[in-house]
């Protein structure tokens, strides 16, 4: 997968980009990112990407022509599919809530394009007429776009084929699976008076599973009972989430 990000601020990627899984993906080939400066992309001697809100307000806007201009360099030797089929995703807090299905869906093209903008946003006609999404990570408000591209490029690199060894594979993931994790121990067997629950160190699989489902359809029940409606449970799931919910 080829991942092109436009941003006014490409060192900010440097931590996440050059650390551990996403490294080692990188160098496999299996993913490969480019960051290109939307300054790069202007005419003028001040080099100005941005301009005063018509209508008045705070804050400034992102300009559309560097933007408009860089998108389309990268563009310039596709073909007319590879311009249609390519997502160009603006990250804002106005777009469609990021979620393992969205990454899932994006992890399946070849090329993604992301736009990071800055200040109060970017000029409405960017989103009508360049964009093809637009994606959220969160209800807050973060300086700008580039934080939500490390955690989308992040999320979309893990799902790519080869990236992750059969070791931890994504499927049992939480979110995958639709549940939240179960709890996780290692040794020691007592930390500070503290046990290690008698079932994991029982050695008897077939009760680890059932005992870690359990935990997990109790977890989620607590914590986020909204993930319920969407995830797969069995009649004995749903019992089990009867009994949990009746008063004890
Ligand atoms: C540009 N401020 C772009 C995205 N989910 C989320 N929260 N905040 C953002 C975001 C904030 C921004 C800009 C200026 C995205």
């Amino acid at each position: 997968m080829q991942i092109d990000i436009l941003t006014l601020f490409p060192e900010m990627f440097q931590g996440p980009f050059s650390t551990g899984l996403f490294q080692r993906a990188v160098s496999r080939g299996l993913v490969s990112v480019e960051l290109h400066n939307i300054r790069e992309y202007t005419h003028d001697r001040h080099r100005t990407v941005d301009d005063y809100p018509y209508g008045g307000g705070a804050g400034m806007i992102l300009k559309p022509e560097p933007i408009f201009e860089a998108v389309e360099a990268l563009q310039v030797d596709w073909s007319t599919r590879e311009k249609a089929e390519t997502p160009v995703v603006l990250l804002t807090p106005q777009g469609h809530p990021f979620s393992q299905q969205i990454a899932r869906k994006l992890s399946e093209h070849p090329r993604l394009i992301l736009l990071c903008g800055r200040y109060e946003g970017v000029d409405e006609r960017v989103r009508e007429h360049l964009v093809t999404e637009e994606i959220s990570i969160g209800d807050y408000v973060i300086g700008g776009g580039e934080l939500a591209a490390m955690v989308v490029v992040d999320a979309v690199v893990r799902l790519l084929p080869g990236v992750l060894g059969s070791e931890d594979s994504s499927e049992d993931d939480s979110h995958t699976a639709g549940l939240l994790e179960y709890p996780h121990y290692t040794r020691p067997p007592v930390f500070r008076g503290w046990s290690v629950p008698d079932v994991l160190v029982s050695g008897d699989h077939s009760r680890i599973a059932g005992w870690r489902h359990e935990q997990s359809i109790i977890r989620t029940l607590e914590r986020r009972p909204d993930l319920l409606d969407r995830a797969e449970l069995c009649v004995r799931d749903e019992e089990l989430i009867e009994r949990l919910k009746q008063p004890h």
